[in-house]
């Protein structure tokens, strides 16, 4: 089939015709599909492993049965499953799925800051690019920052850490550690969870009087102040699963994972604290570009869809998150 064949069949089909055109191929080709929490539950109810990023790409060096893995999630999850699994064939379904506060973060800022702190450790949040990684000396999570920032305090013999991108992360972490947190730069956030207020916590907590509140530690601070729990996707997911409350949870984070806990666990209530919390750019994967990078792959359009970090900046990039998992 050539592009543009392919392009009018899809035009034409229904959803559940091009859901079942995707279950068909990928037994056909092989191939497996990871979906972060924040994808459209559409996306995720098809996929065969859903989780935060690091999940994902630990997920894809655990599993052999697949050596070709499409990737709904944004762009640097991508290249961080291409940086762990250099062997395997990564596709994103659509290019254009990037992360705005990946953005704030690049090898010159990171070299400004430095020449300020020459003896602190470079530590890279795992939603920056493969670049920045590269020149980092260690990476984290939302569920290993505080961790890791102490591990690297420990092996550099220093106190003071460059922390980035993310600033409501970093001030997280500076509250439950005795260290110094350098923002790198002062104002990374992620404009999603950035923008979930005290006015949002209000409104929730008179609606659904009793509910837990559960909020990422990518939320302002004060947000955070207000939390019964704070802590990442899969965090939150543990938590509501270990602590269940009649009353159920509000859940302050993108919209992705309230649906997501609402469909595995349909017998606790969730509620979003802002329903109006969706990532754009998670949404631009659709059944449409997913069923059309699985057509692609073995044919000469699979290229259109490959994200692959070359090798030497994959193997600078491993490093980091390789000290990631040695320190968490
Ligand atoms: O690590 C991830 O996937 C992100 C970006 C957030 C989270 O809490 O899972």
């Amino acid at each position: 089939m050539n592009a543009e064949t392919s392009k009018n069949s899809l035009m034409n089909q229904t959803e559940d015709q091009m859901i079942d055109e995707i279950a068909s191929l990928k037994e056909q080709k092989r191939i497996a599909i990871y979906a972060h929490y924040y994808q459209p539950i559409e996306i995720q109810k098809i996929a065969d492993f859903i989780g935060d990023s690091l999940g994902l790409a630990k997920i894809a060096r655990e599993r052999e049965e697949s050596d070709i893995i499409v990737l709904a999630g944004v762009h640097f999850m991508a290249e961080t499953a291409s940086i762990l699994n250099q062997a395997k064939i990564i596709l994103s379904p659509n290019f254009q799925a990037g992360c705005p506060l990946a953005s704030f973060l690049n090898v010159h800022i990171m070299n400004e800051y430095r020449a300020h702190y020459p003896g602190a450790p470079r530590l890279a949040y795992v939603k920056t690019t493969a670049e920045t990684k590269a020149f980092s000396d260690v990476c984290c999570t939302s569920s290993n920052a505080v961790r890791v920032v102490e591990k690297a305090a420990q092996e550099w013999n220093t106190d003071t850490i460059l922390f980035g991108p993310d600033k409501n992360l970093a001030t997280f972490v500076e509250n439950r550690t005795s260290l110094k947190i350098i923002k790198v730069p002062e104002m990374g956030n992620c404009p999603i969870h950035n923008f979930i207020s005290m006015n949002d916590i209000d409104k929730a907590k008179k609606k659904h009087p009793g509910a837990s509140l559960l909020v990422h530690p990518e939320c302002p601070v004060e947000v955070q102040n207000q939390a019964d729990f704070i802590g990442s996707t899969s965090q939150m997911l543990q938590y509501s699963q270990n602590n269940p409350n009649s009353n159920g949870f509000i859940i302050g984070t993108e919209m992705g994972l309230v649906e997501h806990l609402r469909w595995k666990f349909p017998n606790q209530s969730y509620y979003p604290l802002n329903s109006a919390a969706v990532c754009k750019n998670m949404k631009k994967i659709d059944i449409r570009n997913l069923l059309a990078a699985i057509r692609s792959v073995g044919t000469p359009r699979q290229s259109q869809y490959e994200i692959r970090v070359n090798s030497t900046q994959a193997a600078q990039a491993l490093q980091p998150l390789e000290r990631m998992l040695k320190y968490s």
